[in-house]
């Protein structure tokens, strides 16, 4: 990484820009033509110009103004900076323990008055540092948060913020709703798509550092000199940016790119391959970052196919990575049958803990199952007390209504993230055991599945760019709360109102807020409420499905098994009367969860089996209560129609009639979910919906009917 001590910006103002775009959402949060600066605020702008971040400074600066920052016009103003630079205030202040807290990426930002001028400090230790804090500054100028009496310092909370692509290498992505794979591998390396730049900067304007480029998923082939070629195309776009770049790897590619007559990690021949190839990526790529691998899960091979372990498998490829500082992130999405689904990633893992290279880190998905739209968190964080572990979010939503459904996902991300697992006391947070707070790691990290595509507004919903925005403000802090996240990326994204009365802007945004930290408790009321869990319909997991039967098919792919609804009730008994799943968690958790009455009742059904007519807190029975919830979240979704309804003149027409129109696929499905939900369960409670809600519109029978024709793009 470059050394850099400082840069500095004086701050300016010489006309507004005038920039005329289309409003495709293609911009996503970067909409600098659109920020109206505060003239008051500045007074000069300048900066070093050998530094990449002043570079990006220099191009937002210039669509918010129309001044070319950094130009011989401003080069007076340098002068100012290399006294500066050479004056004692910043000479104590590089020595300083604050800068040296900073670390690799951190930066801290300061108004000072040098020569009877008020100055605007970004300081960091090295380019990345700077890069992130001309970022915060600029988001400080686009949320108006621009004083001149700012004092920020920021370090991020993980080493590692990175994106998985789950993209394939024919154009395809799984679980992806945005188009295409914004990775145009037939043109590459010689085609460089405008867009890698534009995904580069997004990232690092909201602080991720890596991505993964192809699905978990993987083919052999992506480990060929033909594709190594390409990737080495896209780690060049991305360098400037710091990020860095990693790939997913098939556990049996010695065996079918080399023609070994096996993958078995325990045959010199295979180490051999591996250490060859990663020696070959890492000359193309020195900076490469490392593996990511999906072994022995659903279907994907491994090293159990020879009767080898995880430890095995991994340490195995860690160690051809090690000699270049490469890291190897084996994922624990493992659910081989034999017991309760909840309970099999942390069988599988716990056992090995403390066994890995460190240069292994284990990625766990947040909770136990996969990735529903409510889950307790995975009993696996914390538990491996010896070994580093990262978590996985899913920022493309898989189960959470693909990009037809508006659900912000901070608030999901956040509870999980502010769960404590009590595995070191009360206070070790997910956060907490996963930061190095308290295991002490080489490298921390967090993965979210990315929901990028080459739509022209990068996610489908234009408010889902919100959680790719949240992904990255989160693995940069996971104390941020989703409020902020949700008003910076409102007042960046939805920042110019028609009628450009500032009252009118604030009222949009306000009711956008409104809407963003609510949906994701609305979804959860109008998919699974109270626990309930994976009763989705086979496969592309988009509507719901509580009665799917497919003979033959795994238990435990089918809904069924999860509900287990009948006459006496419904949920998953996980105590220590069932399966038993509780006691994987410290206490005071699992005797918590075992017992119904201090369980909380988000998880109720997902560790309980309960009758129909048991007493919920709020006096109602569980049937009751659920119709409540299926109910509440339709009307959720309805004011959510009349509250962007009134935005209408507020907001530019493109935008505004596409949200508008999912919004209306949104009302429609939750109505769908709430009739075929309650008629299916109340073939076994044999229960009235309570009268006054609204009756179902559908018969159970038509709801069976539907199968949506949507390939699962595997
Ligand atoms: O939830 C499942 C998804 C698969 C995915 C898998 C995983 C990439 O349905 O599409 O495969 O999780 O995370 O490996």
């Amino acid at each position: 990484m470059k050394r850099t001590f400082l840069y500095l910006i004086l701050v300016s103002l010489s006309g507004l820009g005038n920039f005329l775009f289309a409003e495709d959402g293609s911009r996503l949060w970067l909409r600098f033509s659109d920020v109206t600066v505060n003239e008051k605020l500045f007074s000069g702008v300048s900066g070093r110009t050998d530094v990449f971040a002043a570079s990006e400074f220099a191009h937002a600066w210039s669509q918010m103004t129309g001044d070319e920052l950094l130009t011989q016009k401003h080069i007076a103003d340098n002068s100012l900076i290399f006294a500066l630079a050479k004056d004692k205030v910043v000479r104590n202040m590089r020595l300083s323990t604050e800068m040296k807290k900073l670390g690799d990426e951190g930066f801290l930002i300061r108004t000072i008055t040098y020569q009877n001028k008020k100055l605007t400090l970004v300081a960091a230790n090295t380019d990345a540092g700077l890069l992130y804090g001309s970022f915060h500054l600029l988001r400080m100028i686009q949320t108006n948060t621009f004083s001149d009496q700012i004092k920020v310092v920021e370090k991020p909370a993980y080493d590692l913020r990175i994106l998985n692509h789950w993209d394939n290498l024919n154009g395809t992505v799984e679980r992806g709703y945005a188009g295409r794979s914004i990775w145009k591998w037939d043109e590459l390396p010689a085609k460089l798509s405008p867009r890698y730049e534009a995904y580069a900067r997004a990232n690092a304007s909201i602080g991720l550092n890596a991505t993964v480029l192809n699905n978990v998923n993987a083919t052999p082939d992506i480990l060929t000199t033909e594709y190594i070629q390409k990737i080495k195309a896209l780690a060049s776009v991305f360098r400037p940016f710091n990020i860095k770049v990693f790939i997913s790897i098939n556990f049996a590619s010695p065996k079918q790119l080399g023609r070994l007559p096996d993958a078995d990690p325990m045959r010199p021949e295979v180490q051999k391959w591996w250490k060859e190839k990663v020696k070959e990526i890492y000359r193309a790529i020195p900076d490469f970052g490392g593996f990511l691998v999906k072994a022995n899960s659903e279907g994907l091979p491994g090293p159990m196919d020879y009767g080898r372990t995880h430890v095995d498998g991994a340490n195995m490829i860690a160690d051809a990575l090690k000699p270049y500082g490469g890291l190897l992130m084996w994922r624990a999405f493992v659910y081989e049958p034999g017991d309760d689904r909840a309970k099999l990633a942390y069988k599988e893992f716990i056992g090995f803990d403390g066994k890995f290279r460190d240069n292994v880190i284990i990625q766990v998905k947040n909770g136990p199952i996969d990735f529903q739209p409510r889950e307790p968190f995975s009993p696996l964080f914390g538990a491996m007390k010896r070994t580093p572990v990262m978590p996985e979010l899913q920022i493309t939503q898989e189960y959470l209504g693909h990009s037809n459904h508006l659900v912000f996902l901070a608030p999901m991300w956040e509870e999980v993230l502010k769960s404590d697992t009590f595995a070191f006391g009360k206070g070790s947070t997910v956060a907490a055991v996963t930061d190095g707070t308290f295991v002490k790691t080489k490298t921390t990290a967090i993965a979210g599945v990315a929901n990028i595509g080459d739509d022209i507004n990068w996610t489908g919903h234009h408010f889902a760019q919100a959680n790719w925005y949240a992904f990255g403000r989160q693995a940069w802090s996971h104390q941020i709360t989703s409020k902020q996240i949700a008003e910076e990326w409102t007042s960046m994204t939805f920042d110019k109102s028609q009628q450009t009365t500032k009252s009118s802007i604030v009222n949009c945004q306000l009711s956008i807020v409104e809407i963003l930290l609510s949906s994701h408790e609305t979804c959860v009321n109008y998919m699974m409420p109270l626990g309930l869990h994976h009763i989705f319909a086979w496969d592309h997991h988009y509507g719901p499905e509580p009665w799917c039967d497919i003979p033959g098919a795994r238990p435990d792919w089918l809904p069924k098994y999860y509900h287990n609804a009948s006459k006496a009730g419904i949920g998953f008994d996980r105590t220590d009367k069932g399966s038993n799943a509780v006691s994987q968690y410290f206490s005071p958790l699992r005797e918590q969860f075992n017992n119904i009455e201090a369980c909380p009742e988000k998880y109720l059904l997902w560790f309980h089996h309960v009758p129909w007519s048991h007493k919920m807190k709020n006096g109602r029975t569980l049937w009751d209560e659920l119709c409540y919830r299926y109910d509440s979240g339709v009307q959720q979704v309805r004011e959510y129609q009349k509250l962007w309804d009134k935005l209408e003149s507020e907001i530019d027409s493109q935008r505004f009639a596409e949200v508008q129109s999912r919004l209306r696929i949104q009302a429609r499905d939750a109505v769908w979910w709430k009739n075929a939900i309650l008629l299916y369960f109340q073939t076994y409670s044999q229960m009235p919906i309570p009268f006054d809600i609204e009756r179902p519109v559908h018969e159970l029978d038509d709801l069976k009917k539907i199968k949506l024709d949507m390939k699962h793009h595997n």
